[in-house]
């Protein structure tokens, strides 16, 4: 099957993987954003077609792409996280929104339990320790046990419970910070982040990104978490205040930190590679291929059922 003249047209602000691709161009007339030398001409010209756009989580759609588009219907999103996407420029135009949630919890879950283990173990410094011979010399210098600890999760939505639900087999105690206390879950609630930070030894955030959460690991939770402190981000790099973050890691105010998510992906800010007591990780939390491949497929349904005058498989309320 390949796209006839007939076809909806489809802006893609970013590729997908090739397995993806191929059905995409079959099923659409497909306008490939990321190549155009002049991205405003390109969009000018193909704008009175464009009826849908197929985006990727860190690359969303604002408000002036979206302005740009008269005809747009649908943004479907290659991710969970809609916080790239002008959610209220939809609303006020009617236009629908698709994600991928769900199909990414386990990865994301497993990410964070395992940058916890790499941080407090160094286990990226355990590898550097043996290729580079120093072993030869001596002993690694030792770590920091991670079963026994407090762990508490910021964000207790779909991926902050499974996170929960990994840790518990690591004898650890959990809390969580959330608006409001679970019942469905035996672990500690905390309605400030301020409070969570203060108890525990680790603070794994998983909120979603977005105005509501910018910066809200800000400097005093960062001083609530303390030297003996670790913080694991795999939501955002909006919800850190990445200069206090940057200073805190700098001057031992917390003991280290796990991050798969920056402010300006993927040209981070220098002084993070500058450090020691740091694991520094792509943007990689549903980075599996078994899931990337789940999350095109979902995509794909959206666009499908859309296109088709049904219900969206997984509409963003
Ligand atoms: C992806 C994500 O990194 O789901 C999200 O919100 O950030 C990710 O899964 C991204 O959308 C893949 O391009």
């Amino acid at each position: 099957m390949t796209a006839t003249a007939t076809s909806p047209h489809v802006l893609m602000p970013g590729t997908y993987p090739e397995w993806d691709m191929a059905p995409m161009q079959a099923a659409y007339t497909l306008h490939r954003l990321w190549e155009a030398p002049d991205r405003q001409a390109f969009i000018a010209a193909h704008a009175p077609d464009i009826r849908a756009i197929a985006t990727r989580g860190e690359l969303g759609a604002n408000a002036e792409l979206i302005a740009a588009l008269p005809k747009l219907e649908l943004i479907a999103c290659y991710g969970v996280g809609t916080d790239g996407i002008d959610l209220a420029a939809c609303r006020a135009r009617g236009i629908r929104v698709s994600n991928t949630p769900d199909v990414l919890n386990g990865d994301v879950a497993d990410l964070a339990v395992g940058l916890t283990l790499a941080l407090q173990r160094r286990i990226a410094a355990g590898d550097q320790f043996v290729r580079s011979g120093a072993w030869a010399q001596g002993g690694m210098p030792l770590t920091t046990r991670v079963f026994g600890q407090r762990i508490g999760i910021a964000g207790f939505g779909r991926i902050g419970g499974t996170i929960a639900r990994r840790l518990s087999g690591f004898d650890v105690e959990l809390g969580y910070f959330s608006r409001t206390a679970r019942t469905d879950s035996p672990h500690r609630h905390f309605a400030s982040l301020t409070a969570m930070a203060d108890w525990c030894d680790v603070l794994i955030v998983i909120l979603p990104g977005g105005e509501a959460t910018r910066g809200i690991v800000n400097a005093d939770v960062l001083r609530a978490l303390g030297p003996k402190g670790w913080l694991v981000n795999v939501s955002r790099g909006t919800t850190v205040d990445e200069g206090a973050l940057l200073q805190a890691l700098e001057t031992r105010g917390i003991a280290g930190a796990a991050l798969d998510v920056f402010l300006n992906e993927p040209r981070i800010d220098p002084r993070f590679a500058a450090l020691g007591n740091v694991v520094l990780h792509p943007h990689h939390g549903s980075g599996t291929e078994q899931t990337r491949r789940a999350m095109g497929e979902l995509v794909r349904r959206n666009l499908e059922a859309h296109f088709a005058g049904q219900p969206l498989v997984t509409p963003v309320a």
